[in-house]
């Protein structure tokens, strides 16, 4: 692919299109841009969810089957805090915590969210550039019949078991894009968008909500490709198909399609939902069908080449039918 590729990117699913996408582009051709709506503070210490797992997942360290945190983790640190009665609903594994603390001392010291990760993702042998959307803080916050939740108390203390009934990004109005992804959105050789299979609700939308994101991506010419999050009306991993439900669509690649209204110029679904990406087709939407189920790095490597291809193929955003 010539020319500059901007992925967008939350937790574990996008972060394996991530990694992908890292090993068929070079460092000065692919930015990821990354969801910090799930950011909080804890124990006093600032974690970064999706930086992180993006981080050790480009940098091999992952532990694959959680998906996020370390493989080969120890939980010392967890089993003195739950004897001392302290808050232990939120895991955080002895060597990740280092990333916590190392974050927060340098934010403490008046670094940018952007800077630490740059700093971070340096220390851990990534030459791709790991980029917050912003570096102001963005808090998502779900609601329910019971209460509003912060995202961590829901996804984690709650294991998603609250219905939602509506999602809002406290501070994204105020919350200018990252240097990072301005510069990625304002590139000249920008040649394709890559929307990963995150959550489009939870981890794609508070990158959308940044001032000028959603009409940045508008005009560029390049083409916006989104890789479906779902797949047989199911989510891969974690709540999307739930939320769709619980939000008025019905789970599919069309309720996706629908959701990131008008933004895309291709979508790329699994072999499982040929016949609904057909019909998309037809609708004026161009749609690959391929394996999107991403198991091993070979997965992950395939899916973002045949991504890529097909952005590549795609006419620029301008001739796309006005949506
Ligand atoms: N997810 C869980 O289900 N349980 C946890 O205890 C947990 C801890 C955790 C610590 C660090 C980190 O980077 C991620 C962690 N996650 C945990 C996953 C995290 O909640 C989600 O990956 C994102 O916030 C949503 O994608």
């Amino acid at each position: 692919m010539s020319g500059h590729v901007l992925a967008l990117c939350g937790g574990v699913g996008g972060a394996k299109l991530a990694f992908g996408l890292a090993q068929a582009l070079g460092p000065d051709e692919l930015t990821i841009v990354v969801n910090t709506g799930d950011d909080f503070t804890h124990l006093g210490l600032h974690v970064s969810p999706d930086i992180d797992t993006v981080a050790y997942t480009l940098a091999g360290l992952s532990d694959r089957e959680r998906g996020w945190g370390l493989a080969g983790e120890s939980w010392q640190f967890m089993d003195q805090l739950k004897r001392l009665g302290g808050e232990a609903w939120f895991n955080l594994g002895d060597r990740d915590l280092a990333m916590h603390v190392e974050r927060t001392r340098r934010l403490a010291a008046g670094e940018s969210l952007s800077q630490v990760t740059a700093a971070l993702a340096s220390a851990l042998g990534i030459a791709h550039p790991i980029v917050p959307m912003s570096d102001e803080p963005v808090r998502t916050i779900v609601r329910t019949p019971d209460g509003e939740l912060a995202f961590q108390r829901y996804f984690v203390g709650e294991q998603c078991r609250p219905v939602v009934t509506a999602i809002r990004f406290d501070g994204a109005a105020a919350a200018q894009p990252s240097a990072g992804f301005r510069a990625a959105l304002e590139r000249p050789d920008l040649a394709a968008v890559i929307v990963c299979p995150s959550n489009p609700y939870l981890s794609i939308d508070p990158i959308l909500a940044a001032p000028g994101v959603r009409a940045a991506l508008s005009a560029i010419g390049a083409p916006v490709v989104a890789v479906s999050p779902i797949v047989g009306g199911r989510a891969i991993k974690g709540p999307t198909a739930k939320l769709m439900t619980e939000l008025g669509a019905t789970p599919g690649v069309t309720a996706v399609v629908n959701h990131y209204r008008g933004l895309l110029g291709g979508l790329v679904v699994d072999e499982a939902d040929r016949e609904e990406a057909e019909a998309l087709t037809v609708l004026g939407l161009p749609t690959l069908v391929t394996g999107a189920v991403m198991v091993s790095d070979e997965d992950r490597m395939r899916l973002a080449r045949e991504t890529l291809a097909f952005a590549h193929g795609l006419p620029p955003q301008r001739l796309r039918l006005a949506s």
